[in-house]
């Protein structure tokens, strides 16, 4: 049965939603503006279960970091340091490949892989760290480097993002995350990340990636000092290259997290503001599979109740998080994986083990297996 909505201007857009047809602009941003959650999510939720039904996928996988020192110096982050600061660390490679396989007991589907902008560590030197991963841990699946990380190594080994792609897909590289596009717009990258590559030269790299085969996901940095009208310009950019390649497999909205960073004085977000996010991605990005309510940014509560309000995805066990951790995030650094499907299950969705492409995965003890 459809309910009244309290707000009526949401009407033209649930007659739109309920015919299929994409939202515009304007749409948009009357969607940010609603104060009836409630409307806004009763729409995101139809889309939701008509892409999937009642399934919330989830993986198991490790976050590796292999290095905190950046040349950036980006205002929203906590994470980067400069590599005199006695508090930044790189890994060397027999570090990496050894942190792969520590500290978790069920056996992980995939290596999430990102780092600073370091200035010394060489694209070689990369390629032998994905080789090394493929050899020790032939079965996981490498979903590394952010399109950011793609246009530094490019600028420093002098080779187009294509060459570099190429080099590092013949490596290992299986597919890569959606991290480090912020806000695409340039008011708001200026300020917050300016020595970052621009939102257009994100895109490109993005476009060269899925024209090489591999897939990627996206995300867009939220709560800081964007507008809603640069919400919406960020999510239709998405959805206009996904149009063109269909390699985005799966957006996540990342609530900034003020902590540490030079941005401190800025509130976070609030739990409306989150669920808020997730419903109107999922009304906006007709054309991605997948929204992930990542539990370490948003808490495994909130990220709960967004599986009925638009998200079909947890995001994974993580082993260890750094990113939004040194940015104050208060969250576990890890959940097992009975933890996530008993939140899944307690939101009356099913809980669905994929991989990183997902294709579901079967279990026996700590052996998996991909079904094709
Ligand atoms: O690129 C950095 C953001 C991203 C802060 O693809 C911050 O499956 C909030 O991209 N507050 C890294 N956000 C995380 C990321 C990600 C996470 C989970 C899954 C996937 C995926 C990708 O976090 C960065 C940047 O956009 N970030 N600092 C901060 N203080």
């Amino acid at each position: 049965m459809t309910p009244v909505f309290q707000d009526s201007r949401l009407e033209p857009i649930r007659q739109k939603v309920e015919a299929g047809k994409r939202l515009d602009y304007a749409d948009g941003v009357a969607l940010y503006r609603s104060p009836d959650l409630l409307g806004v999510g009763w729409m995101a939720n139809l889309v939701r279960e008509r892409l999937h039904g009642d399934h919330t996928y989830f993986n198991v996988n490790r976050h590796l970091n292999p290095t905190d020192v950046c040349v950036a110096s980006c205002k929203l982050c906590a994470f980067g340091k400069r590599a005199r600061d006695p508090k930044a660390y790189t890994m060397s490679l027999e570090e990496v490949w050894e942190k792969a396989g520590h500290g978790y007991s069920e056996a992980v589907t995939e290596f999430h892989i990102v780092g600073g902008l370091h200035p010394e560590l060489t694209l070689d030197w990369y390629c032998q760290m994905l080789r090394g991963l493929k050899e020790r841990y032939p079965q996981v699946h490498l979903k590394a480097f952010t399109m950011v990380e793609i246009g530094y190594f490019a600028t420093r080994s002098k080779l187009t993002h294509r060459e570099v792609l190429i080099r590092l897909r013949d490596a290992g590289m299986d597919s890569m995350p959606g991290g480090g596009a912020e806000i695409f717009h340039e008011r708001v990258r200026r300020i917050i990340c300016d020595h970052k590559i621009t939102g257009d030269q994100w895109l490109e790299v993005a476009r060269t990636a899925h024209e090489l085969g591999l897939h990627s996901n996206c995300t867009m940095l939220y709560g800081h000092i964007e507008t809603e009208e640069d919400r919406v310009d960020h999510l239709v950019k998405l959805r206009r290259l996904q149009d063109d390649t269909q390699g985005f497999q799966t957006f996540i909205p990342l609530a900034f997290h003020p902590d540490n960073t030079d941005l401190h004085h800025i509130p976070s977000t609030t739990g409306f503001d989150d669920i808020r996010e997730i419903a109107v991605s999922r009304l906006m990005l007709d054309n991605i599979p997948h929204i992930k309510a990542y539990w370490v940014m948003m808490t495994p509560k909130i990220a709960q109740i967004a599986q009925r309000f638009g998200s079909d995805d947890i995001d994974g066990t993580l082993v260890e998080e750094r990113i939004y951790h040194d940015a104050g995030a208060t969250t576990s650094q890890n959940l097992r994986r009975g933890d996530l499907m008993r939140l899944i299950r307690e939101a009356g969705r099913e809980p669905v083990e994929r991989d990183t492409l997902y294709r579901p995965v079967e279990r026996t003890e700590n052996v998996f297996t991909v079904l094709v």
